[in-house]
């Protein structure tokens, strides 16, 4: 297996003092490295990792040298725009490492919302003509960087290593941040599904908070025709909300996400907030100020204020909560508002062991939860 330092010392060694990303859990031990190990605003964990190509773009441009980007192969499709239409050859050309963590790669079981992904990933490399080198556990560290910032720097432009699973030796985070509210996710989870409606819909978040909706839905003997998993395109599950409220004005339509997901695409509130003739969406934030579901890498979420970026956005009820009492008094209010409505819900970061996985597949789901919506 790579030794995390070892790899983070071969790449200063190359020139490269600039990182930035988003978190993935096939990276997380070199991400935690890099956190624990890179001074101040030298690391970056970026909203998106099409904002990471705008860093390391930027950084290049000031300071002669490759940065790093890291990300899931999820998050490519969010720097496809700024790789072809900056970094590229025939616009800017802008040297830069890409470190992608291959999820779903073929013949290795992965979640449904990784098979295709993985499938294409290296097509879609070449498609944009990125070079590249598959990298894993017995991968020389020295051989693989010295020929990617090598054609980096010579031909002037991005250079990708798509990395395989338990590539990286494991790397426990120092830099951990606890709080101390009352509940994690879970908890939160259970409680607001406890206070919904028969009627009411749920749209949850990419990761953890979806798989924790399920499972509950499960203890509870329910079905999952009311929720609809985003088990995929994390950030844009506000939007899935608005446009099932636009459409389904008798219910009131639930969305659970996440400050990282918030963040990733946080344009949504402000069209979320314009659309002044919707009454029933309802938007919680269940804020851990990290990255939990993949590492629990921290977000700017406990820093920056939520509800105040909401309500200038045009939400008509913005709230924040993290006791339980207040928590269910706010969501009987918020229930009952007619508008767009925000509560943001702070919690502690961490999941249990045992959390399994959806055990529908997303066509199935699918099919139920819209045949309970067209009812
Ligand atoms: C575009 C994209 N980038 C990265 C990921 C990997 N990923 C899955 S869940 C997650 C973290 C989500 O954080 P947050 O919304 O704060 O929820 P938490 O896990 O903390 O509950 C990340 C980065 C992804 N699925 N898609």
């Amino acid at each position: 297996m790579i030794n995390t330092s070892k790899f983070y010392n071969i790449l200063v060694s190359k020139g490269i003092n600039f990182f930035t990303g988003v978190p993935d859990s096939l990276l997380k031990d070199i991400c935690a490295y890099i956190s624990d190990n890179v001074e101040g605003n030298r690391h970056i964990i970026a909203a998106n990792e099409g904002a990471s190509i705008g860093l390391a773009v930027g950084n290049y441009l000031a300071s002669g040298k490759p940065s790093l980007v890291y990300m899931q192969n999820s998050g490519f499709g969010n720097t496809v725009n700024p790789l072809l239409s900056i970094a590229d050859n025939d616009v800017y050309s802008i040297p830069m490492i890409l470190l992608i963590g291959w999820r779903g790669e073929p013949g290795k079981k992965d979640e449904p919302q990784h098979i295709k992904q993985g499938e294409v990933s290296e097509e879609l490399l070449r498609a944009m003509q990125i070079p590249y080198q598959i990298i894993d556990e017995n991968s020389d560290v020295n051989v693989v960087l010295d020929l990617a910032v090598k054609t980096a720097m010579s031909k002037k432009k991005p250079y990708a290593l798509l990395v395989r699973k338990n590539t990286f030796e494991k790397y426990k985070l120092l830099k951990d941040t606890k709080t101390s509210f009352p509940l994690n996710r879970e908890g939160a989870v259970k409680l607001i599904v406890n206070q919904l409606d028969d009627s009411d819909v749920i749209v949850s978040t990419t990761g953890k908070t979806s798989r924790e909706v399920f499972e509950y839905r499960e203890e509870l003997n329910q079905t999952h025709e009311k929720d609809f998993l985003t088990v995929g395109a994390m950030g844009h599950t506000s939007s899935i909300a608005l446009g099932i409220a636009i459409e389904k004005k008798d219910r009131n339509i639930f969305c659970f996400d996440g400050d990282g997901s918030v963040l990733m695409h946080m344009g949504s509130l402000a069209i979320n907030g314009m659309m002044k003739d919707v009454t029933n969406f309802k938007h919680i934030i269940i804020n851990n100020g990290a990255h939990d579901s993949v590492g629990g890498q921290p977000t700017v979420g406990f820093d920056i204020d939520f509800p105040k970026i909401a309500y200038g956005c045009g939400y008509t009820l913005v709230d924040s909560a993290s006791e339980i009492n207040e928590i269910k008094d706010k969501l009987k209010v918020m229930a009952l508002h007619k508008g767009r409505a925000l509560l943001e819900i702070k919690v502690n970061k961490g999941a249990r062991e045992s959390l399994g996985r959806p055990t529908q597949t997303p066509i199935e789901n699918k099919i139920a939860f819209q045949k309970n919506l067209l009812n």
